[in-house]
């Protein structure tokens, strides 16, 4: 019998800087209202979907970004979406800014199951961006000031009668992400991201540019460890800062099987089969057969680029 799980993938449209959590929960109940009504059993929101994307601004003391934090979760502002999840019998995973009650700033996401209980929590291990003010940009991304790199690893869940992943935006970058997840089986990653449509380092890579990026690195990942990968954006312009798109999703051949064509709120459901991940995990995938660890090493080694191995 086919492992079906239902997802939706929930776009979020801009979020200024003066709209509250509050507002932005009503709208993510809108989008939970569309996905049930579409038949999806999983919705997945975006990375820091509670808040605009505030690390493009900077502050010196750092203590004042507290507010853009969650202290605690479910808040009192999130409570309406979880007791919404748990009536639909929706599971669910979002991303937010954690602070934690010994102080500690991660840029995190949690699984939901459909009970409205949080089963699982992945903290951000790839954080791009700077810790200080950087006049050579056209814009800030300060995500190394305000956040500490996470402490979970990349753990996979029994969740949704499968393999479940999360990862948070710049790490659908990184090979390693997929890979660790794929050793342990994973069918199905998600991930919200925030993507600046221009890179602030070079205004000639533009949006076309940032979104081939995007879809090879989730493609990549997909097809390399034959899983599911479920992308979320929050899109369109945040206070004069534009986001793209993108919001997609990939079959474990590698395929994009659903992509949003829009900057706004919405969803795509997809019925994903899990059982597509197994010819790729028993055949060119088939990792137990197949990978040769003992040349592997420099992987865990080495973080920078050193000496080269050969003459
Ligand atoms: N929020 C992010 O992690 N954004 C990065 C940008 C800065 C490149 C990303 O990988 O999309």
């Amino acid at each position: 019998m086919a492992r079906i799980v239902t997802v939706a993938a929930a776009q979020l449209g801009p979020i200024q800087q003066a709209e509250g959590r509050q507002s932005v929960v009503a709208r993510m109940i809108a989008l939970m209202e569309e996905a049930h009504a579409k038949g999806a059993t999983f919705i997945v929101y975006p990375e820091l979907a509670l808040t605009t994307f505030f690390p493009r601004w900077y502050e010196e003391d750092r203590s004042k970004m507290d507010h853009w934090f969650e202290a605690a979760m479910p808040s009192a502002a999130t409570q309406p979406l979880f007791d919404k999840a748990r009536a639909f019998g929706m599971a669910m995973s979002f991303g937010y800014a954690e602070l934690t009650p010994d102080g500690h700033h991660f840029n995190s996401s949690i699984l939901v199951d459909r009970n409205g209980t949080i089963v699982g929590k992945y903290r951000k291990t790839h954080l791009p961006g700077h810790v200080e003010f950087d006049t050579e940009r056209s814009h800030q991304h300060l995500e190394k000031r305000y956040f500490e790199p996470g402490d979970t690893g990349f753990p996979v869940w029994n969740f949704e009668g499968g393999l479940m992943g999360m990862a948070i935006c710049n790490d659908r970058r990184w090979p390693e992400t997929y890979r660790v997840m794929g050793l342990q089986g994973v069918e199905m990653v998600v991930l919200g991201f925030n993507t600046p449509s221009v890179n602030s380092q070079r205004g000639a890579e533009g949006l076309d540019d940032r979104l081939f990026h995007h879809r090879l690195s989730c493609q990549a990942g997909a097809y390399q460890n034959a899983t599911w990968v479920v992308a979320v954006a929050k899109a369109g312009t945040e206070d004069g800062n534009h986001l793209m798109g993108g919001t997609l999703i990939v079959d474990p051949n590698g395929k994009i099987v659903g992509e949003l064509d829009h900057e706004d709120d919405g969803v795509l459901v997809h019925a994903c089969d899990l059982d597509d991940t197994v010819f790729g995990k028993e055949t060119i995938f088939d990792f137990k057969r197949h990978r040769r660890t003992e040349h592997y090493g420099l992987i865990t080694e080495r973080t920078g680029v050193g000496a080269p191995l050969g003459r």
